[in-house]
């Protein structure tokens, strides 16, 4: 068995101040840091939007975060501006630990599909690279933490179990976004009933 760390997203705009704040998105960043010398490869996820990105209320007229649009055939939640590139609030947080992942998967580049999972976009089209890299590495089973539980890490550890990894989700080193409060319970239901293991450190 070779077991991976995905690390899903733990960048500014994430992070308590940042432009979608997730609740306590920070506190996560010391379990990260402490658990990485138990794993064989890290890959880190990173949100990485173009300015006009459609899944922004901002690029909608008389839209606000929250409403849910249909973007070219896929039902879109809108979100404020965030994770633009190359701008403060896409960096990684600066006390996460990156000196061990291996490879950094953007996602969300396309302007026209959203891409929750660091798998694939939204609509499955298109491939991040992230499955071709662990296969090749000769992972078998991935463990995911970051941000949010309810959208990133949910479609990346639910991607993850669909392409055969046993796929295990570290629940206190992951946040969610609660747009309803029980989003994150919710998300870690549907996991479980998936296959994969919620496990907590
Ligand atoms: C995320 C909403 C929009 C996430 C990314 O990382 O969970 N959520 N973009
Ligand atoms: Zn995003």
């Amino acid at each position: 068995m070779k077991k991976a760390l995905i690390i899903v997203d733990i960048q500014n705009d994430f992070l308590p101040g940042g432009a979608l704040a997730v609740n306590e998105g920070d506190q996560i960043i010391p379990l990260v840091n402490s658990i990485q010398n138990q794993f064989d490869l890290i890959v880190a996820t990173q949100d990485w939007h173009p300015a006009n990105h459609g899944s922004f209320a901002a690029n909608h007229q008389e839209k606000s975060p929250g409403e849910v649009i249909d973007l070219y055939g896929l039902t879109q939640v809108l979100w404020p501006v965030h994770c633009v590139q190359n701008s403060p609030g896409a960096e990684f947080a600066s006390d996460l630990d990156m000196k061990q992942v291996a490879k950094i998967f953007p996602k969300g580049t396309d302007p026209d599909i959203d891409s929750y999972s660091g798998f694939f976009d939204n609509g499955r089209k298109k491939k991040t690279g992230l499955g071709d890299f662990l296969q090749s590495e000769g992972v078998t089973h991935v463990y995911v933490v970051g941000l949010a539980t309810d959208y990133c890490v949910k479609y990346t550890a639910l991607d993850a179990a669909s392409l055969g990894f046993q796929t295990t989700v570290i629940k206190d080193a992951c946040r969610g976004v609660n747009l309803q409060p029980n989003d994150t319970e919710d998300a870690l239901s549907e996991m479980l009933a998936k296959g994969i293991k919620i496990m907590t450190l």
